[in-house]
């Protein structure tokens, strides 16, 4: 029987236009098929079906105004074959019945009955009682060691657990009696893991410990033997130093390698440990002592890039890391990145692992702990955070006066992460289970940073006087140890056994993400140049008695001379140690860091589904932005592309008209939807999924752009190419994270970055902090970001098509930034032959050629190229001046290109010169050019060099503020009076027509020639 399929509930609209029929007549669907587009102005929806069936007749067609209620089509179901016609409306069908609470009279006098009785039961009071002020004192300590008899049997009797427990009761009863104070997050400064429960490391110890001397060596030669060469080179010693255990370890026994079985663990370097990656390079036969010796020496030689660029090295560096706290931000949304990736079924789950390294002083980068709580909150146990805490930064101390890891150990586990603490090593193990009173503890609590920072600059002599010597029995501990076996006692980071067990935990770890936090010394092993000092983050030049007793300390076997002449150290490749290095490696699948990509190209969508850009809008207004959804929408039916598109959006969906993707496609939600959403009922419902496609970030655009990262440069991470589409408001674009947008040039990703609601004067309504002149700008300063700020649907259209073919045919490692816009328009059929001139920046749009005197060259760009349209007719119609009118698509490309050819001539003076395509597009032009932007002047500005004509531009210099956008195209002069105007006083100026006209026009629109320019305003 035939069924009548009515719109749904289409939220806030009202008579919303059909713009596609997607399906025929006759033809079957599924359950959830698109049957119609609707679209109003603000957003663009599909009606899906709510039955498997055959289209039996269609009631509505393309142009139809329809509400909710409007049957559009009728289906025939099999299911229901005995039913007559009917309506299906979803609202009133679900709409449960309220239940009435019916309660018997007789409960009910029972109810009253007690309630009575409780009210008139007297409130007990509890005696006053004033409480001795412990201020943290024992006031009690025979009560103390009851309590904690108590505590040790059970401990011993039922374990840790049990013990644990029964605290947790205590503190919760504590609470109920009325206590406010909360638990502490804090646990001694003692490791989290107890000696007696670490697992052990099956490598041997002494291999390692030769070849981790090694890589200190060469790692701090190749700083020293560039600065010798050059001292403007620079370079770091002190941090590698500091952390080579804590990677030493991951290398031999844990971070897995991509290979064509396993698909690698992703390790974030701390930037500038560089050198020590590169020294263990060398060691594999990967890099040539050559190599080493042109450390940040890149121009014409074979060198090595300073930091972690994947730009410059890209077959090694996988992310950039240098800028500090963009590291630990990227990874945690490549950690979510790799998870959505499995559950949306689009790779295996290998339970692949992302490490990231990151420094102490660091963590106070808002980016670094910003974004923690997503990891826990998505039980990212896929992420492992290793904080090298050797607490000094550049200057000196992280906290001085107080103490990072206890710092950090409240901030992560308050945000749910796992916590371990790597502080002491094994030579403290003995010394705290001797300490019976807990004394030890106590002084390591009480001790702060900038305390331990001068233990490590000293001596043993100066720890056993200054921290063992505070109290007598803590003297006594350690009298029977030497000065030298007290500065033997060593931290937790430089031991490689406590680091073994501590990573073999974290990878261990379910539920929840694993932050090390691990104590080391800045400068290990350099003794006076450079241990645990405050210069040491800057010391790069090592003379030559601290080059010889580096090479004692880590036993290098080099001669005296071979240590003055800074060489390297490699053993031969059949030496134990590099017969070891390697086996290791091979084991975990080969070596790290390398960049790959094994991603096999996208299909070309079909060319049909840009066709409906490419057509006039008629009658119809619509904004780029609407355009935009437009075309994902259709993306969105293609095979081979629908499954690859991420789209991204930091909470304004709705402000783009996106909602409509939330049924569609989901929001990815890792634990699917554990409540039906108020707005069930509507065709844009809140759908959150597993499965779910959308990356809704809520208001982060650093998180949105580690997400934009992480999607785009999914071809080399997962071997899977991606389509991230990430739509912001413009102005909190580049403006907001143009580090991390810098970033992804480095990281050669690839994607959509969409400028929305772009413009100083097209965004009327919000004001100065909103509205944005210069993100093209802005955009022009990333090299390998490719700008458009379109006009017209059918220039969206051409732009995306090729950016796709750009990016997933040509695998170009280009990245786009498009701006769209808010102001609805028409949109007229794409002209003949325009395609290349749309992606080259510019092309004739318009000829005005009716009066043949006197002739100008109007270029317009976005939303100021209908302003210049209209200008172009003015001119016509009142004042006889015949225009061309050119669409600027880009002045940016434009600018890129005019550089190439300006280059090239100035450098072949003998060769016919070459013409730049502004210069193609306008010689033969007639007339001075005038051109403008909803930008500054300075995005037109750019192809001033490349043309011999008079040239004015005109933009939006200054601070946007809110009015209508016709006021705001008057305030900024870039409307269409403006532009008469001033090409009449252009023209003037030029002597080709009388200055009355400029004159008189000026008083025809009310310019007033006294206004400040608008960037004092
Ligand atoms: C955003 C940013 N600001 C400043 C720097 C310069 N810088 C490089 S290393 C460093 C100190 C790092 O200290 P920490 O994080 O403790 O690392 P460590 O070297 O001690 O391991 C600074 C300030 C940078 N790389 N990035
Ligand atoms: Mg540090």
């Amino acid at each position: 029987m035939s069924i009548e399929i009515p719109v749904p509930d289409i939220g806030d609209f009202e008579s919303v236009e059909i713009i596609e029929i997607l399906v025929k007549e006759g033809s079957n669907i599924k359950k959830n098929d698109s049957i119609v587009t609707l679209e109003s102005d603000k957003s663009s929806v599909e009606v899906p079906s709510p039955f498997d069936g055959k289209i039996s007749e269609l009631k509505v067609k393309v142009g139809d105004k329809v509400s909710k209620g409007t049957v559009i089509a009728l289906i025939e179901n099999n299911e229901l074959k005995n039913e007559t016609v009917q309506t299906i409306n979803k609202a009133e069908e679900k709409a449960p019945e309220k239940k009435e609470d019916n309660v018997l009279p007789i409960t009910e006098k029972i109810i009253k009955q007690a309630e009575s009785t409780v009210i008139d039961k007297p409130v007990e009071k509890k005696p006053e009682k004033t409480y001795a002020k412990a201020k943290g004192a024992d006031i009690d300590p025979t009560e103390t060691q009851e309590w904690l008899e108590s505590l040790d049997a059970v401990f011993k009797k039922d374990g840790p657990d049990r013990a644990q427990y029964i605290i947790k009761k205590l503190i919760n009863e504590n609470n109920k009696e009325g206590s406010t104070q909360s638990l502490t997050r804090i646990t001694p400064y003692i490791n989290t893991i107890h000696a007696t429960t670490e697992v052990k490391s099956p490598g041997d110890q002494n291999i390692e410990r030769r070849i981790r001397s090694l890589i200190r060596w060469n790692a701090a030669a190749m700083v020293v033997k560039a600065n010798k060469k050059n001292p403007e080179l620079g370079g770091h010693i002190g941090t590698f130093a500091s952390a080579a255990t804590l990677y030493d370890v991951g290398m031999n026994h844990f971070w897995r390698a991509k290979n064509n079985k396993f698909g690698g663990d992703l390790v974030y370097f701390q930037g500038h440990s560089a050198p020590g990656m590169y020294a263990r390079a060398f060691l594999e036969g990967r890099l040539s002592a050559n190599q080493l010796g042109n450390f940040r020496q890149e121009v014409g030689v074979d060198g090595l890039s300073s930091y972690p660029h994947p730009w410059l090295m890209p077959k090694f560096w996988q992310f950039p890391t240098v800028s500090m706290g963009l590291g630990p931000v990227l990874s945690i949304y490549q950690a979510r990145f790799t998870k959505y990736l499995i559950n949306r079924g689009l790779i295996k789950d290998e339970n692949r692992k992302i490490w990231t390294f990151l420094g102490d002083g660091e963590t106070d980068e808002p980016e670094s702990l910003g974004a923690i709580s997503l990891a826990s909150r998505e039980k990212l146990d896929n992420l492992i955070f290793v904080v090298n805490c050797n607490l000094q930064r550049l200057d000196g101390p992280v906290r001085g006066n107080g103490k990072i890891i206890q710092e950090l150990e409240g901030i992560f586990r308050g945000a749910g992460w796992n916590v371990i603490k790597v502080v002491w090593g094994s030579y403290w193990d003995q010394l705290l289970a001797k300490d019976k009173s807990g004394l030890l503890i106590k002084r390591m609590n009480e001790c702060v940073d900038g305390e331990y920072q001068a233990f490590k600059a000293n001596n043993g002599l100066y720890v056993r006087e200054k921290f063992f010597g505070k109290y007598p029995e803590l003297r006594d501990l350690v009298s029977s140890m030497t000065d030298r076996d007290i500065w033997k006692l060593n931290r937790g980071g430089h031991d490689p056994h406590k680091v073994y067990a501590a990573y073999d935990e974290a990878i261990k770890t379910k539920g929840k993400p694993t932050v090390i936090l691990a104590k080391t010394i800045k400068g290990y092993g350099m003794g006076k140049s450079g241990e645990s000092i405050n210069i040491t983050h800057q010391q790069k030049k090592l003379g030559e008695d601290d080059l010889l007793y580096y090479r004692d300390r880590f036993d290098i076997p080099l001669s005296d001379k071979q240590v003055k002449n800074i060489e390297f150290y490699k053993p031969d490749e059949k030496s134990e140690e590099i017969r070891y290095l390697k086996e290791r490696r091979m084991k975990l699948g080969g070596y790290l860091p390398e960049r790959t990509s094994f991603a096999k190209p996208i299909k070309k969508p079909a060319k049909d589904i840009f066709d409906n850009m490419l057509k006039s809008s008629g009658e119809r207004e619509m904004s780029t932005t609407m355009s935009l959804v437009r075309m994902l929408t259709n993306l969105l039916r293609d095979k081979s592309i629908a499954p690859r598109l991420v789209p991204i959006i930091p909470d304004e969906a709705r402000t783009f008209g996106m909602e409509g993707f939330f049924r569609k496609i989901g929001i990815y939600a890792h634990e699917g939807q554990k409540y039906e959403p108020e707005d069930s009922e509507q065709l844009s419902s809140y759908r959150e999924d597993k499965k779910g496609q959308v990356l809704e970030e809520g208001i982060t655009e650093t998180g949105a752009m580690s997400s934009f990262i992480a999607a785009g440069t999914s071809y080399t991470n997962h071997d899977l190419e991606m389509i991230p589409v990430y739509t912001f408001y413009s102005m909190f674009g580049f403006q907001r994270v143009m580090d991390l947008i810098w970033s992804a040039g480095d990281s050669q990703a690839r994607g959509f970055l969409i400028g929305a609601t772009s413009g100083r004067t097209t965004l009327a309504g919000e004001g100065l902090q909103h509205q944005d002149g210069h993100s093209q700008l802005l955009a022009s300063t990333v090299p390998n970001c490719i700008s458009y700020d379109p006009t017209f649907a059918y220039e969206l259209a051409i732009i995306f098509q090729d950016g796709l073919r750009r990016m997933h045919d040509k695998q170009e490692n280009i990245f786009y930034y498009l701006t769209t816009m808010n102001e609805n328009y028409k949109h007229p059929e794409m002209p003949r032959n325009c395609e290349n001139g749309v992606l080259k920046g510019m092309y004739l749009f318009k000829e005005f050629n009716n009066k043949g005197k006197i002739k100008v060259q109007l270029l317009g760009s976005g939303a100021i190229l209908r302003e210049i349209i209209s200008a172009a007719e003015i001119l016509s119609k009142e004042y006889n001046i015949d225009s061309d009118v050119w669409s600027v698509t880009s002045f940016n490309e434009l600018r890129k290109d005019g550089m190439t050819v300006e280059r090239k001539n100035l450098l072949n003076p003998t060769s016919i010169r070459e013409k730049s395509y502004v210069e193609k597009c306008l010689e033969k032009k007639e007339g001075l050019i005038i051109a403008a932007s909803d930008y500054m002047r300075s995005y037109a500005d750019q192809i001033r060099p490349y043309t011999s004509k008079s040239f004015y531009s005109f933009g939006t210099d200054g601070y946007g503020r809110s009015d209508s956008r016709k006021n705001l195209r008057k305030f900024f002069e870039v409307d269409k009076t403006h532009i008469v105007t001033y090409t009449l006083s252009a023209l003037a100026k030029e002597q080709l027509i009388p200055t009355k006209y400029a004159e008189r026009a000026i008083k025809k629109y009310n310019i007033d020639k006294n206004k400040p320019m608008p960037t004092v305003l």
